[in-house]
């Protein structure tokens, strides 16, 4: 047998496309492609222009590639820039050269539903499909018409069968397969389409990779996938009537936010800054040399630039918020200002995430940085769930520097959430607008009042909408009633001790090194270790 034969060939999924954003539906349509089509491997061409589009969307190319790498994240998919090097432009030029120099390699070409519905448009198409097999990921909405576009009703007899599709590598083309239940939500057209209003670093200002022009990347994992309907009827449906307080930061809720830290009551932020500040050269000192920073719940990323200024040879900055928007806003403005590579990862803090830690600086150690008493805002369940995850994330040898609130007199407490301007009253009800605005939920807002006091029991301030009369919050045709006085529960902030946070802490990976306080004991820093 001619060695050609006797060796198994290399099987090698390709798609190609402008990754005008990547986004996680590549590195799905890659995955499944992996699995059904049983590939060693996926190669993201990143086409430099799609002659069918205007070239004044694209983002500049090496944000593109970049941006691909860091998404792809992956040990067998490789994001591959050969069209570029090669001045290639069209799918059936670049499928000959690759064959040309990879006389051993099998490829199918990927595509999704929506490319298939254009395909008969693209340069040499027949070419193509005479050239390599096809493997087609349906996409919602797309698979009707994809199926009855030109080219797959003239490659209809080429077609097999989806419990066939292992065999497709290995099958004289033409031949094709559409696999119906892979289907992915997000398109780069939709994300394209979501504004980011302002900028400093923005000059496509309709391009949600712009900004990684000032930062090394950004990652976006698509929390807001996570369901936002799905949650509320859930919550809406409780004896206790309740909803994550993640729901509070979109765009509005998050400036609201910002508005609240400048507050006369609210005493935490400028308590933190003042903990910092007394303690920096023991704090900084603790943490020691080359580290790179990953901030959870990042907001504004007010209070990075005294971490980072007390560091010696800090490596990189990463911040990471389920605010998308401000979240690019805000990482960007502070990559102008900080020394050191700073990226931005939107992602929900409940879920896994892993750093991608190759396309950064080697620090020595990791840190995680978590102010603002944010770890409050969780069950001590969830707390420990997510200092476990915090663990695996950052890495063996990493520190955690948590700021948490105290326990302290009550009626401090309770000012600081209910603020004379009602800042924090509209923080809160902002949960009933976005369900009005993003949900079409039947409400009135007048109805509800901001509600938020000490429970001495738990140590903690919760935050409530209470029904002022009898009425009702309508989603999707069902009404949620309330009773007079009723609540919906929107947020917890547990007040810790510095005994209470080592309790939680000891059922963790992590240890508490080293805490600190302001001089009336109000607010704590923590600095933790897992090595
Ligand atoms: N760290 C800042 C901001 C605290 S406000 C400070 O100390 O002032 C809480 C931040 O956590 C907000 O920016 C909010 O968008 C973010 N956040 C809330 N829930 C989150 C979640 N589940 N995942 C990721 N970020 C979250
Ligand atoms: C973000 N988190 C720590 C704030 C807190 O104090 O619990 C959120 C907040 N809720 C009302 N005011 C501020």
């Amino acid at each position: 047998m001619p060695p050609s034969q006797k060796t198994e060939r290399r099987r090698i999924g390709l798609l190609g496309g402008s990754f005008n954003p990547p986004h996680q539906g590549h590195r799905e349509i890659s995955l499944a492609a992996l699995e059904r089509l049983g590939l060693d491997a996926v190669w993201w061409l990143v086409t430099p222009g799609n002659p069918l589009k205007d070239p004044k969307i694209y983002a500049a190319y090496e944000d593109r590639l970049r941006l691909a790498r860091v998404v792809a994240n992956h040990p067998d998919i490789v994001v591959s820039d050969f069209e570029r090097r090669r001045g290639l432009t069209y799918t059936a030029e670049t499928l000959d050269a690759l064959q040309a120099i990879n006389p051993n390699a099998a490829f199918v070409w990927l595509m999704g539903a929506d490319g298939l519905e254009n395909f008969h448009r693209w340069k040499d198409w027949r070419h193509i499909a005479e050239t390599v097999p096809i493997a087609v990921f349906n996409r919602p909405g797309h698979e009707t018409d994809a199926l009855a576009s030109e080219a797959a009703k003239e490659l209809g007899v080429f077609r097999i069968d989806p419990e066939d599709a292992m065999s497709l590598c290995a099958t004289e083309p033409p031949v094709w397969v559409f696999l119906p239940d892979t289907e992915n939500p997000l398109s780069s057209t939709a994300i394209r389409s979501r504004k980011i209003s302002h900028s400093l670093t923005i000059d496509q200002s309709d391009d949600l990779i712009a900004p990684c022009g000032a930062l090394a990347f950004f990652l976006d994992l698509h929390p807001d996938l996570g369901d936002f309907r799905a949650d509320v009827i859930e919550g809406l449906s409780l004896p206790q009537k309740t909803i994550s307080p993640k729901y509070f930061y979109d765009e509005a809720g998050s400036k609201l936010f910002d508005q609240i830290t400048e507050l006369e009551e609210y005493y935490p932020t400028r308590t933190e800054k003042e903990v910092f500040l007394e303690n920096a050269g023991e704090i900084t000192a603790a943490i020691g040399p080359r580290a790179a920073i990953f901030e959870y719940g990042s907001g504004s990323s007010e209070k990075i630039e005294w971490l980072v200024k007390g560091l010696k040879e800090p490596a990189a900055y990463v911040a990471m918020d389920i605010s998308r928007d401000h979240l690019l806003e805000n990482a960007s403005s502070i990559a102008e200002v900080l020394p050191i590579p700073v990226a931005a990862i939107c992602a929900d803090f409940h879920s896994p995430i892993e750093l991608p830690k190759s396309v950064l600086p080697p620090a020595d150690h990791w840190l995680g940085y978590f102010p603002g008493s944010t770890l409050g805002n969780m069950t001590l369940g969830a707390a420990k769930n997510f200092l476990e995850r915090a663990s695996a994330t950052l890495g063996e040898n990493a520190q955690f520097l948590i700021g948490i609130d105290l326990v302290k007199d009550k009626a401090v407490l309770e000012a600081a959430y209910n603020d004379a301007r009602g800042v924090t009253a509209a923080f809160n009800m902002n949960l009933l607008k976005r369900m009005k605005s993003e949900l079409g939920a039947k409400l009135n807002l007048d109805d509800f009042e901001h509600y938020a006091f000490y429970n001495d029991v738990e140590d903690r301030i919760e935050m409530h909408l209470r029904a002022q009369c009898a009425t009702a919050i309508e989603i999707d045709g069902e009404a949620y009633g309330f009773v007079p006085g009723e609540t919906l529960h929107t947020e917890n902030s547990h007040k810790f001790t510095f005994e209470k946070l080592e309790r939680l802490v000891n059922q963790t990976p992590w240890r508490l090194e080293k805490s600190w306080t302001d001089e009336k004991g109000w607010f704590g820093a923590c600095l933790l270790s897992n090595s």
